[in-house]
């Protein structure tokens, strides 16, 4: 084979969903030579990948999209509070078209390494296509739910029928009149199920169900024309809003009314306006102040949700089954219905926590006390590796030849900003760990917009000049060996890194979301080190903290 010359670009964006689509366009309009990748063959990332039946984005409708089309925003049509999958990735589609950005990406292409050299101040990148480029900058939009989490139980190349899951959705997939297994109910599972049960076309469906989880109404339905046009008129202060309140979800947080704070007539009169008007983000943070790190307040959202689902399911085995048992502590979920469904003939839940599954065989799966339950199909919901899941494929190797992944293994995943990593100059995470935690189009939409900055002003080149000579970089300014020495490298401080670590691990010390084991901690995927993964502070102070950093010129970065 021959080797292919080295592509000299200033940027490559990894990644075409959310992230990437902006990002790639935010580096054109700054007149740089970008390519963007994605390993998939088209564009939408999560809503490329993600297209089993049911799956919805639970953002209401208004604030899952973009904030900086203005025109866009008063114009592109959607009918309901909430986007189902497909319409996102029409919407996503729409938007590369719109801006011309197609041809500038490039498909079924993955991005395998990606090795610092510090003669030439670039990213040397090796492609799956055996491509090589050279860039200056290299932003990764890999998704912090991407890298599908896959259980390894016995007998899975045994099973003899249709097996899926959920993040990798066949378009031709036919269950029809089919026995289906679902393996998981956390935001997925409870979409999915919900969805084949009220399809009624699927012979059964049994919910391999580990642990419940706490899921409240959606509140779905018609968006009313003048609703629509009190949004159009509104939409700047509709942003204004979500951008600088917690999680981004359309109200204001509850901050100063904790659940003991009321009398148990008016708690449950709270929590009845909530469950009526629905959402999942709503129930947990607009109801009380203190649902998540108060026991007494976390208990009477329980027994709230608990009731209702006793009141809805009429078997009284089922209702057992389905009433989860741990803390009210995971990301919140709202569904379309979901707890009706049980109330179906042919819909059941196998418990598989006192009961755990031991293999699949050729016909379906089996249970520890050595039931097998026959299926045609079997559906894995059993989620992500989330945050730093898609690093973990990718050989990046920094200054002094250490890699990502070294420097990750003994804290866990680490980073300034969500952003930045120390030695890994000019390498730009989006929604990397300990990123902020909230509704994540206007959450990217800040990073993008950082980096961008961040780009920017290494493009002006900054260089201090005194710093020449002295700071290891001369060598590559004088040689003259690339095509361009002209920018400058950012790149995050070991003490800012350090230091936004450990205030992210402080700001969820008491959260009760760290006693449940799942993705949010990085607890859900064996072998996994639990650690903090997000900035639990919320949106709103999360872009005050970084517009701060920024004019402060770049406080906790290194740059030359
Ligand atoms: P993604 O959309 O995940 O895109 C990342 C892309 O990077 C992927 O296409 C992947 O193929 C590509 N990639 C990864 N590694 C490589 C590589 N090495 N080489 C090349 N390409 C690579 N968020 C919300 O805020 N609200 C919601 O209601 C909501 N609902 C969700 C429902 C589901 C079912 C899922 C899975 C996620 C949901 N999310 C939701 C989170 C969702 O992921 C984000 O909202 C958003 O879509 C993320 O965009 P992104 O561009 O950051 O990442
Ligand atoms: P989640 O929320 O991580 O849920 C995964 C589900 O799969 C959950 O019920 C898990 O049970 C179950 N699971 C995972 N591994 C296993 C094994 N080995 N055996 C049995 N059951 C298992 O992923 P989702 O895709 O639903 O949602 C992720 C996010 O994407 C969501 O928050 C939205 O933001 C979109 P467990 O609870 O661990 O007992």
């Amino acid at each position: 084979t021959i080797a292919m010359e080295p592509q000299y670009l200033d940027a490559l964006v990894v990644g075409a969903g959310f992230g990437g689509i902006y990002q790639l366009k935010k580096l054109l309009d700054q007149g740089l030579n970008v390519k963007g990748i994605d390993m998939a063959d088209d564009v939408g990332g999560t809503w490329h990948w993600n297209r089993y039946p049911g799956a919805m984005s639970d953002t209401m409708s208004f604030l899952y999209r973009y904030s900086w089309d203005h025109e866009d925003l008063v114009s592109y049509p959607w009918s309901h509070h909430y986007l189902q999958g497909p319409e996102i990735l029409a919407y996503l589609k729409h938007v590369v078209k719109k801006y011309d950005l197609r041809k500038h990406f490039q498909f079924e292409t993955e991005l395998l390494a990606a090795q610092w050299n510090e003669e030439e101040l670039r990213w040397v990148v090796t492609l799956s296509t055996k491509e090589v480029l050279k860039v200056k900058y290299l932003v990764t939009a890999l998704g912090l739910l991407s890298k599908t989490n896959f259980p390894a139980f016995p007998g899975l190349d045994k099973f003899a029928g249709e097996l899926y899951h959920t993040a990798r959705w066949p378009q031709n997939a036919d269950l029809k009149g089919k026995r289906v297994g679902v393996i998981g109910n956390g935001s997925t599972g409870v979409q999915l199920i919900t969805a084949l049960a009220k399809a009624e076309e699927v012979k059964q469906l049994l919910s391999f169900q580990r642990n419940p989880q706490y899921s409240v109404p959606a509140g779905n339905g018609p968006v009313s024309t003048q609703h629509r046009k009190h949004l159009n008129e509104t939409y700047d202060q509709v942003w204004d809003q979500a951008k600088n309140s917690l999680f981004a979800y359309g109200f204001d947080e509850e901050l100063n009314r904790p659940a003991t704070s009321v009398s148990p007539e008016e708690r449950e009169r709270i929590f009845e306006e909530a469950w009526q008007q629905g959402n999942g983000f709503r129930f947990m943070f607009w109801t009380f102040s203190d649902i998540t790190v108060n026991e007494e307040a976390n208990i009477a959202a329980s027994d709230f949700i608990r009731n209702k689902i006793r009141q809805t399911v009429k078997d009284p085995e089922k209702a057992r089954k389905l009433c989860p048992t741990e803390w009210y502590a995971r990301r919140p979920l709202c569904d379309s219905g979901y707890y009706e469904q049980f109330n179906r003939e042919n819909v059941d839940i196998v418990d598989i926590k006192t009961n755990p599954i031991t293999e699949l065989t050729a016909t379906g799966i089996k249970t520890a006390d050595g039931k097998l339950y026959e299926l045609d199909v079997i559906i894995c919901a059993t989620g992500f590796d989330a945050v730093d899941g898609n690093y973990t494929r990718i050989a990046i190797q920094g200054r002094n030849g250490g890699t990502l992944k070294d420097h990750w293994s003994k804290m866990g995943p680490t980073s300034y900003l969500g952003l930045s990593v120390p030695n890994f100059p000019n390498l730009f995470l989006i929604t990397g760990p300990n990123g902020p935690f909230s509704n994540l189009p206007p959450a990217i939409e800040c990073h993008v917009e950082i980096i961008t900055d961040l780009i920017a002003r290494a493009e002006k080149n900054e260089l201090p000049k005194a710093a020449i000579g002295t700071n290891g970089y001369t060598n590559g300014y004088m040689n003259g060996h690339a095509k361009s020495h002209t920018h400058g490298i950012v790149e995050a401080l070991s003490e800012a890194e350090q230091e936004w670590t450990t205030r992210c691990d402080e700001l969820s010390s008491k959260s009760l979301f760290r006693r449940i084991d799942s993705w949010i901690f990085g607890k859900n995927v064996p072998g996994k080190k639990g650690t903090t993964m997000f900035f639990f502070a919320g949106l709103g102070p999360y872009r005050r903290i970084a517009k701060e950093i920024l004019d402060d010129d770049l406080r906790g970065f290194r740059r030359f």
